[in-house]
């Protein structure tokens, strides 16, 4: 029941249960009764050996991406078009990718992802193999590009450019030939990939209109993005990142980056990884294979995924885009937020007022770390050795980490911040090229002479803020209460939120 099998009916009452839900309370993982190491020593080892591909760690400290939805639908007023759309209606007025980029770069965005073909089939390219582009369209009397507008206007910001191409396509005559089919969206996927300079992600939706029979060559198209953009990684019906499952900018409480899977990497093609509890030890146990696959997590900037102007007035707050970027940056997952432009080809003024402001949140939120000249020290580290101690997680350099000797599952940090300082937010960092291995933390503060928590959590991941209303201290301190083989921590970080952004009290 996701995206990826069913889309229409199984997502609205998906996202209905999700709002129900809200917020999100202790999933399944934290219920399940826990294995212990002694039951589940084997498992654990090999799910702590288990790391990311230099790609998946690149992608990951982009942490907040943009989606572009626009074409055809941008001026039909639809969702999803028909494929029957006359290619000529597609005639922005002043399309300017470069505001499109300045927006997005003011609200701290890393990546742009645009829709360069949804399931309607129309392209946003000239493709050689269709008349159904924006070269049969009324702008620039067919001679435009959206493609290459953006990807230039990506390089010269130093965004990054990522692609979506629908794998449905209502247009073409072949969809539904599987050997057609293939053939054809091999040449647009080559294409999109040859022409343009470095794409960072290939986005495979799942929804499947009206062909549910349609076989798709995907390990073919792997192959060829492989050789063709080895650095980028390939979302959902793909190998590298998974669909957090909703889309809502829901994370999960406990959200594992190691998954269990029936068959190798290289057999591997995403699918339906909507349940509540993907890596938990019960869920490991067994596992034929363990791999790494990440979370990334689609919302829109308003109800739809394209423009309409009736939802001009329904533009998510600041508030609202501020909670779900906590959440989602600090629960291990990448944050794809959609902004669609409208007909005149710009993002609206609503969309940048609200972008411009949650970007200036980002800015002065983490401007500095108040811990960064804390004195670190730890019940345990690994061989008494100062290149594994509490100090490297306050040191700038992203390769050193504190850690514990091997099965020592529980460990506590104290930091001593040397005066008084006011905070709204704690962050930890695991050391990914290290796996995933928290199962489960807590932050206390020293307030009124006594240890007080402000928050717990289970895995952290790549990162985890912990969100309280300001308070002022001089002593913190983090409990790994459990982990897999041996916690580690790359970096710490206390942050105070704008008056206007923090939790009240
Ligand atoms: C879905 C699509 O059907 C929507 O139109 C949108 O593109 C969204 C991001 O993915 O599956």
């Amino acid at each position: 029941m996701n995206k990826f099998l069913r889309p229409i009916r199984a997502r609205a009452l998906f996202a209905l249960l999700c709002c129900l839900t809200q917020p999100a309370p202790a999933s399944a993982a934290d219920t399940a009764p826990e294995l212990s190491d002694s039951e589940m020593r084997e498992d654990v080892l090999r799910a702590a050996q288990v790391t990311p591909h230099p790609r998946q760690v690149a992608w990951q400290e982009l942490e907040f991406i943009a989606f572009i939805h626009f074409g055809v639908n941008t001026f039909t007023d639809r969702e999803w078009g028909t494929g029957q759309e006359d290619p000529k209606i597609f005639n922005p007025t002043g399309l300017d990718c470069r505001q499109w980029v300045r927006v997005l770069k003011d609200a701290g965005v890393k990546m742009v992802i645009l829709t360069a073909k949804h399931h309607d089939g129309f392209c946003l390219w000239p493709s050689h193999y269709t008349d159904h582009s924006l070269a049969y369209s009324s702008w620039k009397e067919g001679k435009g590009d959206v493609v290459r507008k953006l990807s230039q206007a990506c390089r010269s910001t130093g965004l990054k450019l990522g692609v979506y191409l629908s794998p449905a396509d209502l247009n073409a005559p072949s969809y539904g030939d599987t050997a057609g089919y293939n053939k054809y969206f091999t040449l647009q996927l080559k294409e999109l990939l040859s022409k343009y300079g470095e794409i960072s992600e290939v986005w495979f939706d799942g929804a499947n209109p009206r062909k549910e029979g349609m076989k798709y060559d995907y390990f073919d198209w792997y192959a060829l993005i492989r050789r063709l953009q080895p650095k980028a990684v390939i979302f959902g019906m793909g190998p590298d990142i998974r669909w957090v499952g909703n889309e809502s900018a829901n994370t999960r409480r406990t959200e594992w980056s190691v998954i269990p899977s029936k068959v190798p990497l290289d057999q591997f093609h995403g699918g339906d990884l909507t349940a509540d509890d993907l890596g938990s030890r019960a869920k490991l146990k067994g596992a034929p294979h363990l791999l790494w696959y990440p979370a990334e997590t689609d919302v829109s900037i308003r109800p739809g995924w394209f423009y309409h102007a009736k939802e001009d007035d329904k533009v998510k707050s600041v508030n609202t885009l501020w909670d779900m970027y906590l959440r989602n940056v600090g629960g291990n997952c990448v944050f794809l937020l959609n902004v669609p432009p409208d007909r005149r080809g710009l993002i609206h003024e609503n969309d940048a007022a609200v972008l411009h402001q949650l970007g200036e949140r980002i800015r002065a939120t983490f401007q500095e770390n108040l811990a960064s000249r804390a004195k670190a020290k730890a019940t345990h580290t690994k061989g008494n050795d100062a290149k594994f101690d509490a100090a490297k997680t306050v040191d700038s350099g992203p390769d050193t980490y504190w850690t514990t000797d091997d099965w020592t599952t529980a460990a506590e940090i104290e930091y001593d911040l040397g005066a008084k300082k006011r905070f709204s937010l704690a962050m930890l960092q695991e050391h990914l090229k290290s796996s995933q291995r928290i199962e489960a933390c807590a932050f206390d503060a020293w307030l009124e002479g006594a240890w007080k928590e402000l928050g717990q959590g289970t895995t952290v991941g790549y990162k985890k803020f912990i969100r309280f209303a300001p308070i002022e201290t001089d002593k913190v301190r983090v409990r790994i209460l459990q982990s897999r083989v041996a916690p580690t921590l790359s970096h710490f970080g206390l942050f105070l939120e704008p008056a206007d952004a923090a939790m009240k009290p």
